[in-house]
């Protein structure tokens, strides 16, 4: 009797055991698993929705322009606006597009990310992070790659883009080395190539970083020239690409010229 009586105690003990077993894998595993979760199946998870891009976790196309939310973000389309880019909305109107937000890591729709007064667009613009609410200084920075033809610009460790440049000529090469923005003017002249140059930024010794050429007759140096070195020893930069270089870099940021 005793005996058959332990056995039944130590079943008992070992059902309650194993139950303890499930619960504590439900648990604990439960709220990683709640992380990954991608219920409406559109490639972005429940808690990229809901934090990141503020779409809807419920619905896979959340502005019902027939595309999923996460095709939309891995082409980068806004997956809240239609047909538009992230880099062509600003969601929250602070200035900064939502794709910088996204690379840099501030609120979509919070202006005020850090909630320090300061809009995430004015901290950016003026060299401080827009996710702590301390004045933390983050550094701008541009590096150009002869090699790649290309030119790269950092707010801090973060890449904010890279866009195709066009450098000097085999006979009038872009000296390599470390320099700054010296000084900047809208549409600069070249009393010696005989042209203007718009969103002129100057890297000293004559050199700079400018949009495609323009001559007095009207003619503008073509696209199809970004990736090659043809210049007089300046970047040249494309239509667009120039101007918001030219608005995102104050007098005095470093521009490190690399050969590779
Ligand atoms: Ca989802
Ligand atoms: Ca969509
Ligand atoms: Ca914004
Ligand atoms: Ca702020």
């Amino acid at each position: 009797m005793p005996k058959c009586y332990n056995h039944s105690m130590r079943r008992s003990f070992l059902l309650t055991l194993c139950l303890l077993a499930v619960l504590v894998a439900l648990s604990t595993p439960g709220s990683v698993r709640a992380a990954e979760l991608d219920r409406d199946a559109d490639g972005l998870t429940d808690s990229e929705e809901l934090t990141r891009y503020h779409t809807d976790l419920w619905a896979p196309d959340s502005d019902g322009d027939t595309f999923l939310d996460g095709d939309e973000v891995f082409r980068g389309f806004s997956p809240r606006h239609g047909d538009k880019k992230l880099s062509e909305v600003d969601s929250d109107v602070d200035g900064l597009s939502d794709e910088m937000e996204l690379v840099i890591g501030s609120d979509l729709l919070l202006a005020d990310t850090d909630g320090d007064g300061f809009n995430d667009g004015d901290e950016v613009k003026e060299g401080y992070s827009p996710t702590v609410s301390e004045p933390v200084r983050v550094s701008k920075r541009i590096e150009i790659t002869l090699k790649t033809q290309t030119l790269a610009y950092y707010f801090g460790d973060v890449k904010l883009g890279e866009f195709r440049v066009s450098t000097g000529k085999r006979s009038t090469p872009t000296p390599v080395g470390a320099r700054t923005v010296q000084n900047k003017h809208p549409r600069a002249w070249s009393r010696s190539a005989g042209l203007w140059m718009p969103w002129w930024m100057s890297i000293g010794n004559g050199y700079g970083i400018h949009e495609l050429p323009e001559w007095p007759g009207g003619y503008k140096e073509g696209l199809n020239h970004l990736g090659i070195p043809v210049s007089h020893g300046c970047i040249r930069l494309g239509v667009g690409p120039a101007k918001l270089l030219y608005d995102w870099a104050p007098v005095g940021t470093p521009v490190i010229i690399k050969k590779e």
